[in-house]
């Protein structure tokens, strides 16, 4: 069975999903984001380019909810929702930061028993600003993936999938999905995957999966869609949004062929969440992917910044197969 579900709300109905003793992760959007006390309410701090939404997790079953060394977390039995704020005492303290909260997250995680992460998102502020020569995006990756090789987790083959983006927010805040047994990575053959890109791109490569395939049951399988924006092989391609979306796209329908390889029936995206530079117009972007994904796929845009200068949009999300998507949809 399918041990939890996603989907966007109107964020005025967020009262009632705390209602919920199945919630897992109530995701509110909007900068600057207030405190929260219930280890339920996670903050993404970026601007919706329209409307309020509010992201509902809903488990299964009833959820244990509790704070562990500063990690909220909410378990159904099945997964392990968690995140983490920490706040940052000087700019070039990033690499270290990183090393910390990576450090906090696993350990919470394990101490709950989902030793293995699925999906992890890291939102930190001033990506692209050089400090002591070096690209904060790329000092995090430095952190990240020392963190990652002290937990001995195996880094070209069990890596979680990830998104990495910019606020305007202080602090370095990441959450996660974890589970009990580790999911199948999935990489992208129109892209060198992360761990391999060239020193170019900074002194570590990026310690992420393109995705994460999970069987939940013999049908019910989730596909963790990591970031994905207009990278091919290795290198950034176009200069302006249109094209840069339509290479977006087809990088995410090769992702999700190549995982249908290995489920028992086809991928679709359940929803999807864009982030577009502050500066752009998203223009005809909408239209474009309820072109290519069926009009009636959820989908969410945000304001924020992406980690490479010249890219201007990135997609990330969540495709079930069809039967997952038929025995337990989303409560109306
Ligand atoms: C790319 O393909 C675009 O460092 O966690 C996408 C998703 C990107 C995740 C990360 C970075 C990350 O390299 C950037």
């Amino acid at each position: 069975m399918t041990p939890f579900t996603v989907f966007y709300r109107d964020a005025a109905s967020a009262d009632d999903w705390l209602n919920d003793d199945r919630l897992l992760a109530l995701l509110q959007f909007g900068s600057p984001v207030a405190p929260s006390a219930d280890p339920r309410i996670c903050a993404v701090p970026l601007p919706e380019l329209d409307g309020a939404t509010t992201e509902v997790w809903l488990g299964a079953r009833p959820a244990r909810i509790g704070v562990l060394d500063g990690v909220h977390y909410a378990d159904s039995g099945d997964v392990l929702f968690l995140h983490l704020c920490l706040g940052e005492s000087a700019p070039g303290t990033l690499s270290s930061l990183t090393i910390a909260a990576y450090q906090r997250l696993l350990a919470a995680a394990r101490a709950r028993g989902y030793p293995h992460p699925l999906r992890i998102w890291n939102y930190f502020p001033a990506i692209n600003q050089r400090i002591d020569g070096l690209e904060r995006y790329r000092a995090f990756c430095v952190g990240r993936q020392a963190a990652l090789r002290a937990e001995r987790m195996e880094l070209e083959t069990h890596l979680p999938a990830a998104s990495a983006i910019g606020t305007r927010d202080p602090g370095l805040r990441l959450y996660a999905l974890a589970a009990q047994e580790t999911g199948w990575q999935i990489e992208n053959p129109r892209q060198v995957s992360a761990f391999h890109y060239p020193t170019q791109y900074g002194p570590q490569s990026p310690s992420f999966s393109r995705a994460i395939l999970k069987h939940w049951g013999e049908r019910d399988d989730h596909l963790y869609i990591s970031g994905t924006a207009s990278v091919v092989g290795h290198a950034s391609q176009h200069l302006d949004l249109m094209a840069q979306l339509d290479e977006t796209l087809l990088n995410l329908e090769a992702l999700i062929a190549q995982a249908n390889q290995r489920t028992s029936a086809p991928l679709r995206p359940a929803l999807l969440r864009v982030y577009v530079r502050p500066d752009i117009d998203p223009g005809p972007a909408r239209g474009r992917i309820a072109q290519m994904f069926g009009p009636d796929t959820p989908l969410l845009f945000l304001r924020a910044d992406i980690c490479r200068r010249e890219l201007l949009i990135e997609i990330e999300g969540l495709a079930t197969s069809a039967t997952a998507r038929h025995h337990q949809g989303p409560p109306p």
